[in-house]
């Protein structure tokens, strides 16, 4: 099986991004088999502790105070209501919160005590604790690491090019270095992006080489489809076609297989058999609860209806960075490009696969 590659070009990319769907959901499929369970998915949390009146002008988000939007903006959160909210999710099923504040930075003070304090309260449930907070010096990593943080959450959003399109009061470079920040403590990185703000297939794949040559890539990465809000530069964006969600998230597994990917943003606005596609394709990983950190989400009975039909079972809290456990080493799930499909060959691929699903299912993760 590939090991993690870090020098993906924006063409090879491209070149996966554009293949026939058939075979791009066979080698995600592959790809995914091999480094995962296919059917277990990450069900993940959000909790909005800062709402609203943020400084920043990033052009989708509802939380900027320079939008006339119509969310209700709020004060941080206390500790107590974080953990009723916490232990809510716990109980429906979740093992990971990932707290949200609009805020463009960290400042030391009372308020960044707080936040960790609700680290440590979150920590002790016995489930992930995320965060996503906007930029953060190395000190601040460091101490929400020692607060017992898993996972940060710091969105590329989009390409380096179509940044600035997006996003004024702040660089690619910025963001880049926070992760950067979190990279130096022991707290693993969740960083993704959005599609349908207007950007180019050049921009997606941008963006996925900016990710995935990272070293190490990130533990998680959220594809989010844009949420158009009213009273934001981006209201009237056309919804995302579920075929450019999948391929997305198809694209984001093969250059990252070992990733927790996520399917984040925008799937109030998708079938179930749309998103049994995305699972199909590598997606491992839901934000579940009826509210992102401001608009809609599916309601959490039907996404566990939804887990049901499809046999899909939530994944335990903690479980460590998965290792290939199917193809042998040297060989690669991915066709080098250029190279005639697997399918023309002799099905053995296939049967190794469903040999080691079945091993999966009796519980021996070798
Ligand atoms: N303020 C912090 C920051 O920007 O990093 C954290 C919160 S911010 C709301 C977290 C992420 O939510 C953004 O990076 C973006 O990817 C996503 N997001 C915000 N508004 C969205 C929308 N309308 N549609 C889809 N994703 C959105
Ligand atoms: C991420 O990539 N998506 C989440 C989480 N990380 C913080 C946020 C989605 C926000 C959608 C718009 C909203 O609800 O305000
Ligand atoms: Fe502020 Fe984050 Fe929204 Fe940008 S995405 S406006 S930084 S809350």
């Amino acid at each position: 099986m590939s090991e993690e590659r870090h020098n993906w070009t924006q063409e090879e990319i491209l070149d996966i991004y554009n293949r026939p769907m058939m075979e791009l959901l066979y080698e995600a499929a592959t790809v995914h088999r091999a480094y995962h369970d296919p059917n277990t998915v990450q069900v993940s949390t959000l909790l909005s502790i800062k709402t609203g009146g943020c400084p920043e002008d990033c052009g989708y988000c509802p939380q900027a105070a320079r939008y006339h939007t119509d969310i209700e903006g709020n004060d941080l959160m206390t500790v107590p209501q974080v953990k009723a909210q916490a232990l809510r999710a716990k109980a429906s099923g979740s093992s990971r919160v990932c707290m949200g504040a609009a805020w463009r930075n960290v400042k030391d003070g009372p308020e960044f005590d707080q936040v960790l304090e609700m680290v440590r309260t979150i920590n002790k449930l016995d489930m992930e604790v995320c965060c996503t907070l906007g930029m953060l010096t190395e000190n601040q990593a460091q101490r929400l690491a020692e607060a017992g943080l898993y996972a940060y959450n710091h969105n590329l959003d989009t390409s380096e090019d179509y940044y600035k399109d997006v996003i004024s009061t702040r660089a690619f470079k910025d963001r880049l270095d926070t992760i950067d920040n979190v990279r130096k403590s022991n707290v693993t990185v969740c960083s993704g992006g959005i599609i349908g703000m207007g950007e180019s297939l050049k921009d997606r794949a941008g963006m996925l080489v900016a990710l995935s040559t990272l070293n190490p890539q990130p533990e998680s990465v959220p594809i989010n489809a844009l949420v158009a809000v009213e009273g934001t530069p981006m209201e009237d964006m056309e919804p995302v076609p579920i075929w450019d969600m999948v391929r997305m998230v198809a694209t984001t597994r093969i250059v990252m297989p070992k990733t927790q990917v996520r399917l984040s943003a925008g799937r109030t606005g998708m079938s179930r058999e749309g998103q049994a596609l995305c699972f199909f394709a590598g997606a491992n990983s839901i934000f579940a609860g009826d509210k992102l950190l401001t608009t809609p989400n599916p309601d959490v009975g039907e996404d566990m209806e939804m887990f049901r039909m499809l046999g899909l079972t939530p994944q335990k809290a903690f479980v460590k960075a998965p290792q290939p456990k199917t193809v042998e080493s040297g060989e690669s799930a991915l066709r080098p490009l250029g190279e005639k499909p697997r399918w023309t060959r002799p099905g053995h691929s296939i049967e190794r696969n469903e040999a080691a699903t079945a091993r999966t299912r009796h519980g021996d993760p070798s």
